[in-house]
């Protein structure tokens, strides 16, 4: 057919193969081999049954991403040509019989639902994904799908975008038969028996599309759910409105309506930020001095030094990702407060339904304690999790470096400290590395894998390798106090302490930024982290506060009162019984007598002000450590901060939203804020520079040579 699409015959069964790698994803290319292909079956009167069937590993993981950006308002209304696609393969005189192994995603799925039979590996996977990328299926996904698996699951499946695996599709009807054994082999015998059996296409059914008296509650709490669980989202509701009209509509009208639907989300500014954001987590793992083909440390085995919350933590990753783990603490009453923490968690799980028991149990048995170094002489990497201090940290690695075998990796889970000196420490600074992780560590997905001076190539690119392997995002971050994340963390809750300090309430301020879509607002977020965790680390370096530069005051004060938020059940707010926030009226009257005592101004920030300050402020320190070359491009902090600070994805990251606003527009208002409200506000060179230019954040840093980086 051509070079992306085979059509080969085994006696009366004709095979198409989609051959275009990766993920054989529906390329035009592919599109066109598959009508060439059903074409050439119509007239070859010898077929009576066909398989469609994907080379490598995988089905079609969907449409073609990278096409959606070329796409126009009336290719898209078509479905991207696939509907009429799909309607000739339910059309075909020879029933046509697809295998599915790897994924069936979006576009893919739809391909398999007009197919008249679908067989499946055990392992394959099947889902409406689009949800993800801000769209809804667009090739009839909405209207099939409920056909075959009933509405309440189709709408899980369209708008909550989890895909489901072969046993739970076989029970839905999604798919008619698990093929054990080879796949092709399997789907062709299986063509073989219903070759002269005819099925209702799939667009025909309507047994399993319900009454309007049926589905009204299902629709009604999928709405409900929809709105709390992906607050801000508007493609979710989108498609369960389509999944809606399926029920109500004939099935071409439904297609159209679903079109409608599809064609607004694909040109929504939340989809163009999906998009990135999918492009982005991919793009992380991409180093430039890195090649792929870099040789790889072993990691079968590992060890966490420190049983405190975010070494159990860590040691529960490990576990999760079936990697047998010791957890290593200097007394046993410190051991056991560990394991007992990490039990409990698991109960959660269990208890939450995330995890099964057995699974748990599993686990469990894979992390062992220990109060001796020597017996992690052997594993393949340590992770040290003990207290922020640099002493400490020190006295560890040096015992690491001792016992440890020569090839292990050595990591810190330092959140500011100097990873070099850590490394110093040691006579194999090369085996040394930061991991970040975020907490709580077994639920964020986001890792900081910082890069020392003198990491070795084969750390950094196992470390990148074993993120995803522990279900984490890697990203690869210079060696700057804070790192990126918590480098830029700082200004922004910086500027929220400053608005309060103005005149603002604090719910104002934290109820401004979650309407912005930030996971919590950055005062609740303190309290939450413990505010006491700030003040020891602005005592520690207030020797290295530029003179003349504006501080906050309140949460030094909070503080002394012993308010550190919700541990001490007050901070920011009061908090009740339950842990939840209630506004503190004697905080609000304090901050008033502390700026009135400071000479500050006050006013009322607006929300659009909040909002400005709070993310200028990411967006301005940003920019400083893009050009110091801390972070190596503008989406590796987007990454970072929508894996591991709650910024909304449907705005594609801090640096992405400054260039959706426009650079020059967030260049100029920094400047306003600069003249307004002082020095700390001094826009960052680059900025200037790309304004000038009229270049954008993401331009910029790409192509840099790796040479340049910290
Ligand atoms: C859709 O189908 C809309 C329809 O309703 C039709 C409308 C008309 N396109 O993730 P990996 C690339 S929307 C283009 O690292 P894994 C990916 O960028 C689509 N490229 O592998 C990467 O490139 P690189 C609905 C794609 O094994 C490489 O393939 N479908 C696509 O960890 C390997 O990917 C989805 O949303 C694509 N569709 O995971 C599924 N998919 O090597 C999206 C992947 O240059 N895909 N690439 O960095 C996935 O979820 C995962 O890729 C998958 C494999 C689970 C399939």
């Amino acid at each position: 057919m051509n070079e992306l699409v085979q059509l080969t015959k085994e006696k009366e069964i004709a095979i198409i193969t989609i051959n275009n790698p990766p993920v054989n994803a529906l390329s035009p290319g592919v599109a066109q081999g598959i009508s060439d292909a059903i074409a050439s079956i119509e007239n070859d009167k010898q077929v009576k049954a066909a398989v469609l069937i994907g080379a490598g590993r995988t089905f079609v993981a969907g449409a073609d991403i990278k096409e959606f950006g070329k796409m126009t308002s009336g290719k898209a209304q078509r479905g991207a040509g696939l509907l009429p696609l799909l309607l000739s393969i339910e059309d075909c005189r020879v029933p046509v019989v697809v295998a599915i192994h790897g994924t069936a995603f979006g576009g893919g799925l739809e391909l398999a639902m007009a197919c008249h039979y679908r067989v499946a590996s055990p392992t394959a996977q099947v889902g409406q994904p689009e949800v993800k990328l801000g769209i809804i299926p667009g090739a009839a996904g909405t209207q099939r799908l409920p056909r075959l698996a009933g509405v309440a699951k189709a709408v899980e499946m369209c708008a909550g975008g989890n895909p489901v695996g072969a046993d739970v599709a076989l029970e839905l009807g999604i798919v008619d038969r698990l093929i054990h054994g080879d796949l092709l082999e399997g789907a062709v015998a299986f063509a073989r028996e219903i070759e002269d059996k005819p099925i209702a296409k799939t667009r025909d059914r309507t047994a399993k599309l319900g009454t309007s008296a049926q589905n009204a509650p299902i629709f009604a709490l999928a709405r409900d759910t929809t709105r709390k669980k992906q607050r801000g989202l508007k493609a979710p509701l989108a498609a369960i409105d389509a999944v809606e009209a399926a029920t109500t509509l004939p099935f071409d009208e439904g297609c159209k309506v679903e079109q409608k639907l599809f064609t607004e989300c694909l040109f929504s500014d939340q989809s163009r930020s999906l998009i990135h954001v999918f492009f982005g987590e991919r793009e992380v793992a991409k180093i430039p001095d890195i090649p792929k083909d870099t040789p790889l440390l072993p990691v079968q085995t590992a060890a966490v030094v420190g049983a405190g919350t975010m070494g159990g933590g860590i040691a529960m990753v490990f576990a999760n990702a079936g990697v047998p783990v010791l957890l290593k603490d200097a007394d046993q009453p410190a051991l056991d407060r560990g394991l007992s923490t990490i039990q409990k968690n698991y109960a959660n799980s269990v208890q939450r339904g995330r995890f099964s028991q057995s699974f748990v149990d599993e686990r469990l048995k894979l992390i062992r304690p220990t109060l001796s170094y020597d017996d992690i002489a052997g594993v393949d990497m340590v992770v040290e999790a003990v207290f922020e201090g640099m002493a400490l940290k020190k006295q560890v690695f040096s015992e690491l470096d001792r016992v440890c075998q020569p090839r292990a990796i050595l990591a810190s889970n330092t959140s500011t400290l100097n990873v070099d000196e850590i490394a110093s420490a040691t006579g194999r600074p090369q085996s040394v590395i930061g991991t970040h992780f975020f907490s709580p560590a077994n639920v964020m997905r986001l890792l900081e894998i910082v890069r020392g001076k003198q990491t070795g190539k084969d750390v950094i690119a196992t470390c990148l390798q074993l993120a995803k392997k522990l279900g984490k995002v890697g990203v690869l971050v210079g060696n700057c106090r804070g790192f990126v994340g918590n480098r830029m963390f700082h200004p922004y809750r910086r500027e929220a302490q400053f608005l309060v300090e103005e005149g603002a309430s604090v719910e104002a301020v934290d109820n401004a930024l979650y309407e912005f879509g930030m996971a919590m607002g950055p005062l609740a977020t303190g309290d939450l982290a413990g505010l006491d965790v700030g003040w020891r680390i602005r005592k520690e370096y207030r020797h290295l506060e530029q003179p003349g530069i504006r501080q906050p005051i309140a949460e030094d004060r909070l503080c002394e009162m012993g308010r550190y938020g919700q541990k001490t059940s007050a901070g920011w707010y009061k908090y009740d019984a339950n842990r939840r926030a209630v506004p503190d009226l004697e905080v609000a009257n304090l901050i008033r007598a502390w700026a009135a005592e400071a000479g500050i101004a006050q006013h009322e920030p607006s929300g659009d002000e909040i909002v400005e300050r709070c993310i200028y402020a990411l967006v301005n320190e940003g920019a400083r450590i893009l050009e110091e070359g801390f972070a190596l491009r503008a989406v590796d902090i987007d990454i970072i901060y929508i894996n591991g600070y709650g910024f909304p994805a449907y705005r594609g990251g801090p640096m992405w939203y400054e260039d959706t606003i426009g650079l020059g527009k967030v260049y100029d208002r920094i400047r306003e804020f600069n003249a307004q409200y002082g020095a700390h506000w001094k826009p960052a060179p680059l900025l200037r520079q790309l304004a000038e230019e009229g270049r954008t954040l993401a331009d910029f840093g790409v192509e840099r040579a790796a040479a340049d980086y910290i």
